[in-house]
């Protein structure tokens, strides 16, 4: 399910394309429906149809509104804007989270020097996260970062102007005219909340405005501690340690011998902080 000219198009599994109208009773049932839901139609006339269920979700998204997101691709870059490491973290965990995978990108490596970049890539690889090095300047990583195994759902996301729209242009060149076509038919009416979803490959892809403010209600800091994998490779003294200021805390010593990522575990206090409720 994908939104176009506002009203939702859907594509079959077999890659027919149905512009479609909600029975009524769909809103009541599921609120607004969203890009990446599953549901069912009832052909009406050619290329039309009638969405008559949405199936259940397997998680969502709200910015942008999106449902059945098997991954995040974190858009980032060092300078221009000048990187924020927590923001980043933040959107990781929120991926975790909410059962998404997530890989980062980094953009404008034009920009970039090649041991900043060294840097970052290898504390996130030490996590266990798939880091992409491209620029859409020069093009350098781009085919190999699309050419990497994906299925299913995608979305673009990360703070404004790190690159997001300029990436999917450069993934596919047919996006730049289409949005240019969308703006007009929409003439002003609800269309930066439209969220279009192509398909790049195996995988769908959407990409979404940048925003900064990013906040959950986590109920459990274990939940939070799931996101930092990395840490539970250092034994602490109890096993429900929350590494802030426990006595003998395995986390807490590798963090003063630099076996941990200052600027990892700095967001893993404050987001433990902001989000759990107490
Ligand atoms: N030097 C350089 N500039 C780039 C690169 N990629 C994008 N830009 C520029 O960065 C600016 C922002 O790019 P956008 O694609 O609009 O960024 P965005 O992430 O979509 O921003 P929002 O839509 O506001 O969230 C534009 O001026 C692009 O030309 C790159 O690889 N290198
Ligand atoms: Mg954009
Ligand atoms: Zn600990």
């Amino acid at each position: 399910m994908s939104l176009e000219a506002n009203r939702p198009t859907v594509v079959t599994d077999e890659g027919t394309r149905y512009l479609c109208y909600l029975r009524g009773r769909i809103h009541r049932d599921h609120g607004r429906i969203m890009v990446g839901d599953r549901v069912a139609l009832m052909p009406t006339d050619p290329g039309q149809a009638l969405i008559t269920a949405v199936e259940p979700r397997m998680n969502t998204l709200l910015r942008p509104p999106a449902a059945n997101v098997t991954g995040l691709l974190v858009v980032y870059t060092m300078t221009r804007p000048e990187g924020n490491r927590e923001l980043l973290d933040k959107r990781l965990v929120l991926a975790e989270l909410s059962g998404m995978r997530a890989e980062i990108v980094l953009n404008k490596a034009d920009l970039t020097p090649v041991d900043a970049w060294e840097q970052l890539a290898n504390v996130y690889r030490d996590v266990g996260y798939r880091i992409w090095r491209v620029s859409v300047l020069t093009r350098v990583g781009i085919d190999e970062m699309i050419a990497s195994p994906r299925q299913g759902t995608w979305i673009l996301t990360g703070e404004s102007g790190v690159g997001k729209s300029s990436l999917l242009s450069a993934i596919l060149p047919e996006v730049k005219l289409e949005s240019q076509e969308l703006s007009r038919i929409g003439r002003g009416r609800e269309t930066t909340r439209q969220v279009r979803l192509w398909l790049v490959g195996e995988f769908w892809l959407a990409d979404a405005p940048g925003y900064t403010a990013l906040t959950l209600e986590v109920e459990r800091a274990e939940d939070i501690l799931a996101a930092f994998p990395e840490f539970a490779r250092h034994h602490c003294r109890f096993g429900d340690c929350r590494h802030l200021v426990e006595p003998g805390c395995g986390v807490r010593q590798a963090l003063a011998q630099g076996e941990v990522d200052r600027i990892r575990y700095r967001s893993y206090t404050t987001i433990l902080t902001n989000w759990v409720k107490r």
